[in-house]
């Protein structure tokens, strides 16, 4: 409501200004004012100083913004490929802040440089091959250079070795979760399909398959550090897209497809928790969070708890109403710590015995009560039959 009254206020304020405009142009008719629609020596002079006016702002506020929310970008990578990513973001920021902040001074100067002025005429030329080979030949070349660079660095963090010892997990998108599924001893996921989702096993895991009878569905996410996890997506309904900002990986999970992405965690969360730069944040954020508290309980609310850093996997698709919370919690472990994790969970085939179970004593009582009730139907039957048995006799 208040945006709206502000924008209200700021049209309301224009058509004001407007209408000055008019009014002052009004009380001048008459007087001996240069009211030609050509710009003189003057208006140009003007448009010119506004030209070096606007590019002091865009290099002022870009070094304003640089400064102060550079520290909000993400920090030190926690996965093995995060390097190569980050390396490959820098060249490219460096590069488009340099050509920019030429090609900028380049166009306002020339536009100040080359303002109109009575005595000076436009230099005509139809064509200059040599300016034509400058501006082509190096935005190609860098252009190339760059290009060839990210291939070579999406070709290696995208190549998974075969025969490489891997851990295989499942990551199932749905609005608006996220479920993780671990392949087992035998270290390969069993077959899934959404048409089998049944009861407990929501992924639609075939049981039927041998390879399910040891999956493991869970929804805190465990990994090991040091060792490479090659992640499976699949989608239930619509499109989404697994993003983990802290290892640099991104992919999308679409219906009916399944994607993959895998790399080597760097740091465990408690390690990653102890780097210098994350204290740091963590303190600010909780500082501002103890501000806000106060605030809070004078208004009679609660208190904000105190904020962990953890690390996340979110959805980086829109994918509804509720996509802002669709993320699940991500812990990199030792080696032995994921292990022990792991040998406590119990197995999808499992879960769904005990789930069936479960059910049936429920189902127990029910079918004693509807044979007792079956019994007594067929007792007063059997004594109906043998009175009209014993009158016929008779
Ligand atoms: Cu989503």
């Amino acid at each position: 409501m208040t945006s709206l009254l502000v924008i209200v206020v700021l049209v309301l304020l224009a058509i004001a200004l407007w209408q000055l405009t008019k009014i002052f142009d009004l009380t001048q008719v008459g007087s001996s004012s240069d009211d030609t629609q050509v710009a003189s020596d003057n208006d140009n002079n003007i448009q010119g100083y506004i030209m070096f006016g606007f590019l002091a702002f865009i290099y002022i506020f870009t070094i304003y913004g640089l400064l102060k929310w550079g520290n909000l970008a993400l920090h030190t990578p926690a996965s093995e490929h995060g390097l190569l990513v980050d390396n490959l973001m820098n060249i490219t920021w460096v590069l488009i802040f340099v050509v920019q902040f030429i090609t900028q001074g380049l166009l306002y100067w020339f536009s100040f440089k080359n303002r109109g002025h009575k005595d000076k005429k436009a230099l005509f030329f139809a064509d200059s091959n040599k300016l034509e080979a400058i501006w082509s030949i190096i935005p190609s070349v860098v252009l190339a250079c760059l290009i060839l660079y990210g291939l070579y660095a999406w070709n290696n963090i995208m190549f998974v070795d075969k025969d490489e010892d891997v851990i295989e997990i499942e990551l199932y998108a749905q609005q608006f979760k996220w479920t993780a599924r671990y392949a087992g001893n035998d270290n390969v996921l069993g077959k899934a399909n959404v048409r089998l989702i049944e009861g407990i096993n929501t992924l639609g895991v075939d049981m039927s398959d041998p390879n399910s009878q040891d999956d493991i569905v869970v929804s805190e996410l465990h990994i090991p550090k040091g060792k490479k996890v090659h992640f499976k997506m699949r989608s239930q309904d619509v499109l989404h897209s697994a993003y983990m900002p802290h290892f640099r990986a991104q992919m999308n999970c679409v219906p009916g497809m399944v994607t993959e992405f895998a790399f080597v965690p760097t740091y465990t969360t408690s390690e990653y928790r102890e780097l210098p730069f994350m204290v740091e944040k963590v303190s600010n954020i909780n500082k501002l969070r103890a501000e806000k508290s106060v605030e809070l309980v004078a208004k009679g609310g609660t208190a904000l708890d105190p904020y962990t850093f953890d690390y996340l996997l979110l959805c980086n698709k829109i994918c509804g109403a509720s996509h802002y919370n669709m993320q699940m919690k991500v812990v990199v472990d030792t080696p032995e710590d994921y292990k022990k994790w792991l040998s406590e969970k119990t197995t999808l085939a499992q879960d769904i015995k005990a789930a069936a179970a479960a059910k049936a004593p429920a189902e127990g009582p029910k079918a004693t009560t509807d044979s007792t009730a079956k019994d007594t139907v067929k007792a007063v039957i059997d004594t109906v039959k043998a009175a009209i048995a014993k009158v016929a006799m008779k």
